[in-house]
């Protein structure tokens, strides 16, 4: 028997309820949670047996991709395991990755890294494994970690840019964000991390950045309370008006309410910009189709585009979890909404031959909730439908979340398994596969981590003390009565 939330954390508490781990599912869920476990340890066996130590698996060809998006850093479907093998029971296979970063992960790595990804998955990976083992190598290795993203921040406004070399500490944009812009999903996407790493190290920095990043936030103009999702590094202004909840603009808006959850409800900025964005998205965004679809548009300078992109389906949680601390009057509203986006992702989902979604869909054109390029009809074992299930499932208990997840499974059974892993498939409209060769490794941290969490009972990682970063990685709330324990201990220690 062992216990999850094993690191002694006064802020550093985690949650006091301590749970076994990799106990046998809900009798009641039938054969659901083994399932997701299985996919879990297939994956990862076909992940070790061809990948080992590169970033992911390729499962048609049997070999490692590095890619270019971690700098020189490796390992990534390690890091982004950690937690999943940790919470499953998987506990050779945990114990092969925790080894694996002991002896292998290097961080003095050369190459050009994006300061989002190393954040949300390295970063973020690295930190919830500490928190749920107590394992005091993930802390020390983290803390190498967070000091290398810094000179990203050396910028007139402080806003980061989105590439780091993480030997140099030489910092660029993206060279296809216009203008030499930095993103709002990728700056924006730093805070949770960000405060843990100041826990963590005792050194202020990290919170000092983030929270600056928040203050040039406040200070601009948004246009009709809008966040535009591309700002200037050099001159803090927004560059184009294009606004999304999905790719570009996303994990801002879940970074804000995160943030205030994770805070045990402190951090009374981080509600109102949330609530303040969210206002000014019910009357820009939301729409409805003809066939009674609620969807959220893109906003182009005050044109709407009537697309959803799959990584936008994470909302139906955000909007869900977010639900309880707005205006009591606004509660029902807020879960009804959270609902209804999840309905209109599912129905994405069962719109398609193959019960999975496309990577985005539209509702003009004559269709609704469906793929009308061919360019949108791929599938990469992306996360945020079976995630916003998962919030969903948690705050009502209808049982409608669990028999979509189910859904789910079964589509990626019968689609993306292959014999050495799971793979993207490229058009969902299809039943003849044609696969990606991928097997990504948010894969491993987040879809399959959502679908054990949607089958297990609520207690496994409670939403009360717990806060999953953008790649599923869990983060402890960070308890006011804590903070106020220790306050007084150094005054006592002191006097
Ligand atoms: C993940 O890396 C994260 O969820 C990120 O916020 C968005 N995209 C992928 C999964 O689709």
């Amino acid at each position: 028997m062992r216990s999850i939330g094993a690191v002694n954390y006064c802020a550093r508490r985690v949650p006091s309820n301590l749970l076994t781990w990799g106990r046998e599912p809900d009798v009641c869920n039938g054969d659901a949670p083994h399932r997701s476990r299985e996919m879990m340890k297939f994956s990862w066996d076909n992940y070790k047996r061809y990948a080992w130590g590169k970033n992911e698996l390729r499962p048609l060809t049997r070999n490692g991709h590095i890619g270019n998006m971690f700098g020189g850093l490796r390992g990534a479907s390690i890091i982004d395991s950690l937690d999943t093998l940790y919470i499953m029971g998987l506990t050779e296979e945990y114990n092969d990755a925790k080894e694996w970063v002991q002896t292998s992960l290097d961080l003095n790595s050369n190459g050009e890294a994006s300061l989002f990804e190393v954040n949300i998955r390295y970063v973020g990976g690295l930190l919830a494994a500490y928190y749920l083992t107590g394992e005091e190598m993930y802390k020390n290795k983290v803390l190498e970690l967070g000091e290398k993203l810094l000179p990203a921040f050396n910028t007139p406004t402080g806003i980061p840019r989105g590439v780091i070399n993480l030997g140099s500490g030489t910092s660029w944009s993206w060279g296809w964000a216009s203008a030499g812009s930095s993103i709002l999903a990728e700056f924006g996407t730093l805070h949770l991390e960000f405060v843990h790493l100041s826990e963590l190290s005792g050194n202020p920095v990290y919170t000092e950045k983030v929270m600056n990043i928040r203050k040039l936030l406040n200070k601009i103009e948004k246009p009709h309370g809008l966040y535009p999702n591309f700002l200037s590094p050099v001159s803090g202004n927004w560059v184009q008006h294009h606004v999304s909840i999905g790719g570009l603009g996303d994990s801002f808006y879940e970074y804000l309410i995160k943030s205030y959850l994770m805070s045990d409800k402190t951090d009374g900025e981080a509600k109102k910009m949330y609530y303040g964005a969210m206002e000014a998205i019910e009357a820009n965004l939301v729409q409805k189709s003809p066939g009674g679809l609620t969807y959220m548009a893109e906003w182009r300078g005050g044109i709407l585009d009537h697309k959803m992109g799959h990584l936008a389906c994470f909302s139906g949680g955000m909007i869900g979890i977010g639900a309880d601390d707005g205006a009591p009057e606004k509660r029902q509203h807020f879960l009804d909404l959270a609902a209804e986006i999840t309905h209109t992702c599912h129905e994405s989902y069962t719109r398609s031959a193959t019960k999975l979604g496309p990577e985005a869909f539209r509702f003009d054109g004559g269709g609704e909730a469906t793929a009308t390029r061919l360019s949108d009809r791929y599938y990469i074992l992306r996360p945020e439908v079976i995630e916003s299930y998962m919030y969903m499932w948690r705050l009502t208990h209808d049982p409608k979340y669990r028999e979509w997840g189910w859904e789910a499974v079964e589509a990626l059974e019968q689609h993306c398994r292959v014999e050495s892993g799971f793979s993207g498939i490229r058009d969902v409209y299809t039943m003849t596969a044609s696969h990606d060769n991928m097997q990504q490794s948010f894969f491993l941290s987040e879809t399959l981590k959502y679908l054990y969490l949607l089958f297990s009972d609520d207690d496994l990682l409670p939403l009360e003390d717990w806060v999953f970063n953008t790649e599923a990685h869990p983060l402890p709330v960070i308890r006011r009565s804590c903070a106020q324990d220790e306050a007084t201990q150094d005054k006592t220690s002191s006097e």
